[in-house]
């Protein structure tokens, strides 16, 4: 299956990675050598050269606990980055935002699609994305990035979730927005404890059902950190560990930080899928 971007077009008859590049005022620590413009420039040329297929940008934090960012600032952090980029290459780039006028504006300096955590649900986010018709990924998130890990509950986790993109998926073509231009991921850390999380990634398979690509984000999550006892920025290994598993159970793509260990990690994979 390939999917059409905005400019170009994304393979996934193999896995692809999705390289973080995060442009929000604690990702950085270079001690003011560079500016956030230039720092994020680096970053994305580095993935690029990894084999990362597209880079994922964001401007405000949706890591547990992190508060929202207004409009303007969020403004301010990911277009100059989207600009920069656009200006040397032509890496797919995705916009990683739930507000429906970043997503507009990116997609005018030159992002290729919308990642959302709130999988459009904030007003007027279907209508942006069926107007812009490029592709979007829809991410389950049970509660608010503030207060989510506060004691998050299920039914029934894969049922609910699958039960979540249902009417998710029908309200994006309700709204206009083509049934190709949609991507699933089920949303590893976003209002799960660590044995849903678990769970998450050993039924992967179950989001097949839905036919469309499917998204992992797992990178260095606190999950990680919560099996192994271990900082996030010692969570390379079991990193690589959750997405060689998410690949396995049918993920198309998967967003990291370690583009170049994920890269091989999942062209393993693709190779023993194809094994006789
Ligand atoms: C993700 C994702 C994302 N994750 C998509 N977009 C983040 N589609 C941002 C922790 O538990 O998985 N999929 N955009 C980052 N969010 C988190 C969540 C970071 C939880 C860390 C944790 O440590």
């Amino acid at each position: 299956m390939i999917i059409n971007l905005k400019h170009g077009v994304l393979d996934l008859n193999q896995p692809q990675v999705m390289g973080i590049l995060n442009v929000t005022p604690d990702s950085f620590s270079d001690g003011g050598k560079f500016n956030a413009v230039d720092t994020a420039l680096f970053q994305a040329r580095q993935m690029e050269a990894d084999g990362a297929a597209i880079i994922d940008i964001g401007g405000e934090s949706t890591r547990p606990g992190a508060e929202p960012v207004n409009i303007e600032q969020e403004l301010d952090r990911v277009i100059p980055v989207i600009t920069a980029i656009r200006n040397e290459s032509d890496i797919p780039i995705s916009i990683d935002t739930s507000k429906p006028e970043v997503m507009l504006q990116a997609v005018q300096a030159g992002a290729d699609m919308v990642n959302d955590v709130c999988a459009l649900q904030l007003e007027g986010a279907p209508d942006v994305v069926a107007e812009l018709d490029v592709p979007v990924c829809l991410m389950h998130m049970l509660g608010e990035p503030r207060t989510m890990q506060a004691s998050p509950q299920y039914n029934d986790l894969i049922e609910d979730i699958k039960m979540f993109f249902k009417q998710r998926i029908d309200q994006c073509l309700a709204a206009g927005i083509k049934q190709e231009r949609i991507l699933l991921d089920p949303g590893f850390g976003f209002g799960k404890t660590p044995e849903h999380n678990l769970s998450l990634i050993k039924h992967f398979r179950e989001y097949l059902s839905f036919e469309l690509p499917l998204l992992a984000g797992v990178s260095r999550k606190s999950t990680i950190g919560y099996i192994l006892n271990k900082e996030v920025d010692e969570r390379l290994y079991g990193s690589i560990a959750l997405a060689t598993i998410a690949t396995m159970n049918g993920a198309s793509i998967i967003r990291a930080h370690d583009v170049a260990a994920t890269v091989d990690a999942i062209k393993m994979c693709q190779a023993v899928n194809l094994a006789p």
